[in-house]
């Protein structure tokens, strides 16, 4: 066995396949041992039988990603990777977003500026691929695919970034290929357009009709239509930010028929309704985020989904923006009609806690379902399995130290982004991570944030679980 930096001792250990009780060692922030009466290490932490699981792999967060103007994200690299560490994640995968326009790799290597020596947790990138040219499908993306970055987003909706059908054809086309991932942000463009315009006209401009501009039946045909160009071609996807009963039932359907469709959901869809768009004043603009919080129905089909299986990944899709902010939800103070409000919500330090508290302890999932969801199904989903997601001998000591009978009051106060305000503030909440462990490092503990900046490295990902075990045949048009 390798000398010991750490022991972790007394550890109750549980994976997304077996709990255990034991001690586990560490040497050069890698699990090297896992067992009962570990050698005494000069350093040891004493988890007291408290449960232990793999630090949360956040697979779809949004950090410092460049917007039209005016609109700013509130978080870097820095705050977003604390908020993080302080909520028991130690992996996020955001965006390295093509302008339309843009090379990829120029995307790539200005989003790592971004990055560089900012981040305290372990971090990768997805692309998101907004001007699929005949270059950047036949040189550019291969070519990153090769060098980690196997996964990337495509938008049916945003005039910045949307693709037609034809060119998600060409994208996943593409992605067949190579062994990537396609991530699907699914919204019908020209209906949430008409549907905007005809409220507009209509004087119905507040935060609650952004709700009312991207009903159901938009994200619905979207999500189908996904679902059938991705059969064309033969090619997994994930469908993202997943919002409630009718995008399920199209899942639902696509994986009874055998189809390579997997799906993640977000604890917005989970906690917040449409009505939280309408609180009083302009205060609904913290909840608008795309696709939009449902009715109590949907968030019931979501926990329905959640623990029979249909979703693969919980993300908690953080797309900060500041409430008071000449670059957030009220610019210069003012109160801007729906479609110029900013789309997201932060969520980074709060999606562990709330699926623990609401899920786990409230029976609606068990704790392998926990973990699988949060940490092990996205490591596995982007190539990051089993270095991430997990607690085994050769993988990263990303450790967190669960107290689980904690009762907490989210407020903003004690969260640690850069974000004026939580949309679950005053939620009272059951467990709460004790002591994040990165690398064998902590980096939160006894409710202080203990990370450095620089920490966290940049994480270059293998070819997606999904991807690289489908069958390669030859295309009818091959
Ligand atoms: N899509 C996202 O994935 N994040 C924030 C807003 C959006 O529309
Ligand atoms: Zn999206
Ligand atoms: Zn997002």
């Amino acid at each position: 066995m390798a000398r010991l930096d750490l022991v972790v001792r007394n550890a109750r250990l549980a994976t997304e396949s077996e709990e255990r009780r034991c001690d586990i060692g560490v040497a050069d922030g890698r699990v090297v041992a896992l067992g009962a009466g570990l050698p005494k290490c000069a350093r040891e932490i004493d988890a007291g039988e408290r449960l232990v699981l793999p630090g949360g792999v956040d697979a779809h967060c949004h950090l410092d990603q460049p917007m039209p103007a005016p609109m700013k994200m509130a978080d870097d690299f820095a705050s977003g990777t604390r908020s993080a560490a302080c909520g028991g994640t130690t992996t996020v995968i955001p965006f390295a977003a093509q302008a339309k326009g843009q090379s990829l790799a120029a995307a790539v290597a200005d989003y790592h500026r971004r990055a560089e020596g900012k981040a305290c947790i372990d971090y990768a990138f997805h692309l998101i691929v907004s001007d699929p040219t005949p270059r950047v499908l036949a040189e550019e993306l291969p070519g990153l695919i090769r060098e980690g970055y196997t996964s990337f987003k495509i938008y049916m909706t945003y005039d910045d970034l949307r693709l037609s059908d034809r060119e998600m054809l060409d994208v996943m086309d593409l992605a067949r290929r190579e062994g990537a991932m396609v991530m699907v942000h699914a919204e019908n463009s020209d209906a949430i357009a008409w549907l905007s315009d005809k409220l507009i006209a209509a004087g119905r401009s507040a935060p609650a009709h952004h709700a009312a501009a991207r009903p159901p039946a938009v994200e619905r045909e979207a999500t189908h239509r996904a679902i059938a160009l991705s059969e064309l071609i033969d090619v997994p996807i994930l469908i993202v930010h997943v919002s409630g009963g009718e995008a399920i039932e199209q899942i639902r359907w696509a994986q009874a028929r055998g189809l390579n469709i997997h799906a993640e959901t977000c604890p917005q869809y989970l906690l917040l309704t449409a009505a939280h768009l309408g609180a009083a004043g302009y205060h609904g603009a913290k909840c608008v985020c795309s696709p939009p919080p449902r009715d109590e129905a949907s968030q019931a089909e979501v926990w329905r989904a959640l623990a029979s299986g249909v979703f693969s990944v919980f993300s908690s899709d953080h797309a900060p923006f500041r409430y008071e902010d000449p670059h957030g939800k009220k610019p210069g103070g003012r109160e801007v009609a729906f479609p110029h409000i900013p789309n997201g919500i932060p969520g980074l330090e709060t999606r562990l806690p709330l699926l623990f508290s609401e899920g786990v302890l409230k029976g609606r999932i068990d704790l392998r379902s926990f973990v699988a969801l949060t940490a092990a199904n996205p490591a596995r989903m982007y190539g990051l399995y089993p270095r991430k997601g997990t607690i085994a001998p050769g993988s990263d000591a990303d450790l967190v130290l669960w107290d689980e009978r904690r009762e907490v009051t989210i407020t903003n106060d004690a969260l640690h982004h850069a974000v004026d305000y939580t949309p679950y503030e005053g939620l009272r909440i059951t467990g709460w991570p004790a002591l994040t462990l990165s690398r064998g490092e902590v980096v939160w503990k006894d409710g202080e944030f203990r990370g450095t900046a620089g920490h966290g490295q940049f994480m270059k990902c293998g070819l997606p679980e999904p991807a690289r075990l489908r069958r390669i045949a030859a295309r009818s048009w091959e």
